[in-house]
């Protein structure tokens, strides 16, 4: 049993303008393709053969090999599913909207908290919302790794993901990461986000 690169729901350009095409077909066909090729090789002939995706996270920070292309299946997996071609602005609502509004004062409080954290991650890496005992907090993450990981205080469940990966803006946006932050929550589908908060364990 090997880790497969799975179909994206829509197309390379379902989420013009605000991500662009040439972008989404090179991230996906190629980045995370590259990712979940190197993860099989990886975790093959070790113990980690055949576990889930979520034990080999946890399971990985000793082996840079695991750890770097298990993290990369991982979050492009969850980066993808994160977004539709039908979402707007409006965000959230329900119980995921109140946590937010607990949380950081609003919505808008927390998107601003959210870009800051995407905005200041040094380099290659990944911000995220989370889902914890005590609601919901956001960190980052350097390089593939992620709070699955529960290394580098940054250990809840995450239920939101942003790539600020230069492979993931620069075609459409060169050093702006900012532009391409703000873009982004165009495509945020806050459907998925709430069904994660609601099933998050923590
Ligand atoms: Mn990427």
């Amino acid at each position: 049993m090997t880790f497969q690169l799975p179909d994206l729901d829509y197309a390379y350009d379902a989420l013009e303008p605000h991500l662009d095409a040439l972008t989404m077909e090179i991230h996906h066909s190629k980045h995370h393709a590259g990712y979940t090729t190197k993860l099989n090789a990886a975790i093959a002939g070790t113990e980690l053969e055949g576990s889930s995706i979520e034990h080999i996270l946890s399971a990985c920070a000793d082996s840079p090999g695991i750890r770097n292309n298990g993290g990369g299946y991982w979050n492009h997996c969850f980066f993808w599913e994160s977004m539709s071609p039908g979402s707007t602005l409006e965000g959230p609502s329900g119980h995921l909207s109140e946590a937010l509004d607990s949380a950081f004062g609003s919505f808008d409080e927390f998107k601003s908290e959210f870009k800051k954290a995407a905005l200041t991650r040094f380099g290659s890496g990944w911000a995220w919302l989370c889902k914890g005992d005590n609601g919901l907090s956001i960190c980052s993450t350097p390089n593939q790794d992620n709070p699955l990981m529960n290394i580098g205080g940054c250990g809840d469940s995450p239920i939101l993901g942003i790539d600020v990966w230069e492979h993931a803006y620069y075609k459409k946006f060169g050093p702006g990461r900012g532009d391409y932050i703000d873009a982004w929550w165009n495509v945020v589908n806050w459907a998925v986000i709430e069904d994660r908060f609601n099933s998050a364990s923590q």
